[in-house]
C-alpha cells in the first residue's frame, strides 16, 4: 500500500510541476507507474493533471480536496504570437479539472472537503454507489457547505471498476461550467480485464469566452472554447506510446454538448460505456466514439503502426477554437494557435524516443506513462 501511496504520489508532483510550467511548451510529463503483482492495472495518467494523495487511516484512504479558484491559460488565437489568455476557473487543489482520485475496487474512502470558493457548494460523486447523505445533491441530501466550511464524505466501493467522476453538486450550470470536475477512477481488485500498458484520461469541458474576455460566460450556450483537461491545443500533451502496446483511452464529458471522439489510422474497442468495464463479447470496435453530457467512455486499442495520429472531436468546429483553422502540416506560419479538442496518439518506433517524432509544427507536449 505504502508502494502505491508512493506511485500516485509521483504522479501528483508530475503533475503539479507541468500546471506550474504549462506556458513554455514543449513539456514532458514523466512516467506514472508501472502495473505491481499486487495490483495488477496501470495507474491513469490524466495529462496535466495530478493525482490526489492520500494516507492510510487504518483500512481507510484518506483524501482532502479542497475548491479553490484556478487560472488556467488558453491560447488566444486572436494574439498572432500565440499568446495565452488567463482563463479564471473553479477547480480543486490548485487543478482544474481537479486532481484525480484513483482508488480501487471494495476500498473504503474518506475525503475531507474543503470550501475555498466564495459561494457555497457540495461536491457530487457521479456514478458513485453510495449512501445518499454523501452523494453531495446539493442541499437536498446535506447542508451546504459554506465558503470556508468543510462536510466530510465517506464511503465504501462496492461497484465495479470503470470511469467515474467527481464534480460540484450545487448551482452546477455555474460550478461545473467554470469548470468544478474531477476523475473517479475505480481500479480491478483482480487481474480480471485484459492488460493494457498505457491508460490515459481526458476531461472534455466547453467555454463561453467572451472576446478578450477572462471570464467564462456561464449564462451563454454560445461555446467557443473547448479543452481537454483545462487545456486549448496545441497545449494538450501528446500520448506517447511503443509499437505494439495496448492503449486504454478514457474520455469524460462535463460539457452541455455531445463529442464525437475520433482517432485516425485505429479501429479502437468500446469497453466502457459508463458502467465499469463489459464483458469482452460486449465491446464492439469503431474509430468514432460519441460521449455525451454527463457521460463516461472507454476505449482501447493496440498501437499497430507508428506515427503520430490524431486524436480529436469530430464536430470539427470544437478543433477551431473561436473558429480559428486547424493546422496545415508543413506550413507553420498558417498553423493555427486556437485549436480545441485535439492532441496525438504518438507510436513509436523500435528504438525511437519521445520528442524526436518529426510533428512539422509546434513543439507538442508529450506524455508518457
Ligand atoms: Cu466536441
Amino acid at each position: 500500500m505504502i508502494r502505491m501511496v508512493s506511485v500516485f504520489a509521483l504522479g501528483l508532483l508530475a503533475g503539479v510541476v507541468l500546471l506550474v510550467r504549462l506556458p513554455a511548451l514543449p513539456e514532458a510529463v514523466s512516467a506514472v507507474g508501472t502495473a505491481t503483482p499486487e495490483t495488477s492495472f496501470v495507474p491513469v495518467t490524466v495529462p496535466g493533471v495530478p493525482d490526489l494523495p492520500f494516507e492510510m487511516d487504518g483500512d481507510v484512504k484518506v483524501f482532502h480536496l479542497t475548491a479553490e479558484k484556478v487560472i488556467r491559460k488558453f491560447r488566444d488565437p486572436s494574439d498572432p504570437g500565440g499568446g495565452t489568455r488567463e482563463i479564471l476557473t473553479l477547480g480543486y487543489n490548485g487543478s482544474m479539472p481537479g486532481p484525480t482520485i484513483q482508488v480501487m475496487e471494495g476500498d473504503h474512502v474518506r475525503i475531507h472537503f474543503t470550501n475555498n470558493w466564495t459561494m457555497p457548494t457540495t461536491v457530487h460523486w457521479h456514478g458513485i454507489e453510495l449512501p445518499n447523505n454523501m452523494d453531495g445533491g446539493s442541499s437536498m441530501t446535506q447542508e451546504l457547505v459554506e465558503p470556508g466550511g468543510s462536510y466530510t464524505y465517506e464511503f465504501t466501493l462496492h461497484q465495479n471498476a470503470g470511469t467515474y467522476m467527481y464534480h460540484s453538486g450545487h448551482m452546477q450550470a455555474y460550478q461545473v461550467g467554470m469548470g468544478s470536475s474531477g476523475f473517479f477512477i475505480i481500479h480491478p481488485r483482480a487481474s480480471r480485464l485484459p492488460k493494457v500498458d498505457k491508460d490515459f484520461a481526458f476531461m472534455l469541458q466547453i467555454w463561453s469566452l467572451p472576446p478578450h474576455g477572462n471570464v467564462p460566460s456561464t449564462a451563454s450556450m454560445s461555446f467557443n472554447y473547448f479543452t481537454m483537461n483545462g487545456m486549448t491545443g496545441p497545449d494538450i500533451p501528446h500520448m506517447t506510446v511503443k509499437q505494439g502496446e495496448q492503449v486504454r483511452i478514457r474520455l469524460a464529458n462535463l460539457s452541455m454538448m455531445s463529442h464525437p471522439i475520433h482517432i485516425h489510422g485505429f479501429t479502437f474497442d468500446v469497453t466502457d460505456m459508463g458502467g465499469g468495464f463489459l464483458p469482452p463479447h460486449l465491446r464492439w470496435p469503431t474509430n468514432t466514439m460519441s460521449i455525451n453530457a454527463g457521460e463516461t467512455r472507454a476505449v482501447e486499442l493496440t498501437a499497430h503502426t507508428p506515427g503520430k495520429w490524431m486524436f480529436h472531436c469530430h464536430f470539427l468546429h470544437h478543433i477551431m477554437n473561436d473558429m480559428e483553422f486547424l493546422p496545415i502540416p508543413g506550413q507553420p506560419h498558417q498553423m493555427s494557435h486556437g485549436e480545441g479538442m485535439f492532441t496525438m496518439l504518438h507510436v513509436l518506433k523500435p528504438g525511437e524516443m519521445p520528442g524526436t517524432g518529426g510533428h512539422p509544427g509546434h513543439g507538442m507536449a508529450e506524455t508518457d506513462s
